[in-house]
């Protein structure tokens, strides 16, 4: 029996994916490259760090200081912040309140699981955080997703052993991490890029709570 719900934050409990392509393209932009959609996708669920490299890596870019990258990173959270800065309650995706208070009612716990050192600054601005009994994110963790260690860390802080853990991810490298940490996926979004996944939903808004539940077993 599934015990707890863990879910992502970017692309799963608000659209802050966008904001972080966004971002991610201004600054490849200021590089002299352009940056697609498709390459953004490997950049879903990693760190900032990683999320970097790979930007810079698909626009030929190779010779940089540490110092640089780390001046060009923060540069680029200016902006997602700047953009974070617009959200409000109503950016909640449709349907993931009204899950959540449904788990909630028939006692299964949540937890957040994000890769974002920005995480409890969304929250707070989506006012989402009284829905979850706990949060991992990437101030507590050392290891990006794909690295299980974010929601292992959210299986602990609820005190729920990882096979009674279910996961939300919209990212590869979080489908992965779930795997790794030996617990149930529901992709949401795209399936072929989410083919590791369990199950796959198209959005929250697609998905009949109660259809979900008896797929999860609650
Ligand atoms: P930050 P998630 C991830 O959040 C994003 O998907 C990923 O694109 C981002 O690089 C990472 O957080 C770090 O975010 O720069 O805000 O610390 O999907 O794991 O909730
Ligand atoms: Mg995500």
């Amino acid at each position: 029996p599934f015990e707890a719900a863990i879910f992502d934050l970017d692309g799963v409990i608000v659209d802050t994916a966008k904001f972080h392509y966004q971002a991610w393209k201004r600054l490849a932009g200021e590089l002299g490259f352009d940056f697609s959609e498709s390459t953004n996708e490997q950049l879903k669920g990693v760190s900032r760090m990683e999320s970097l490299e790979l930007l810079l890596r698909s626009g030929g870019i190779t010779d940089l200081t540490a110092e640089r990258k780390e001046e060009l990173a923060s540069r680029k959270n200016e902006w997602y912040k700047e953009l974070l800065d617009t959200l409000t309650p109503g950016d909640v995706l449709p349907g993931v309140s009204g899950f959540l208070g449904l788990l909630r009612s028939r006692g299964v716990r949540t937890a957040i699981a994000s890769a974002s050192k920005n995480a409890p600054l969304i929250l707070e601005k989506v006012n989402i955080r009284p829905l979850f009994d706990a949060v991992a994110d990437g101030n507590t963790i050392g290891r990006a997703k794909p690295d299980p260690e974010v929601f292992l860390q959210a299986g602990r802080l609820l005190g729920v052993a990882p096979a009674a853990c279910f996961v939300f991810e919209d990212a590869a490298a979080g489908v992965e991490g779930a795997i790794r940490a030996g617990m149930r996926v529901v992709g949401i979004g795209d399936g072929a890029l989410l083919a590791r996944a369990h199950l796959t939903i198209a959005s929250f808004e697609q998905l009949e709570p109660v259809f979900l539940l008896s797929h999860i077993g609650l």
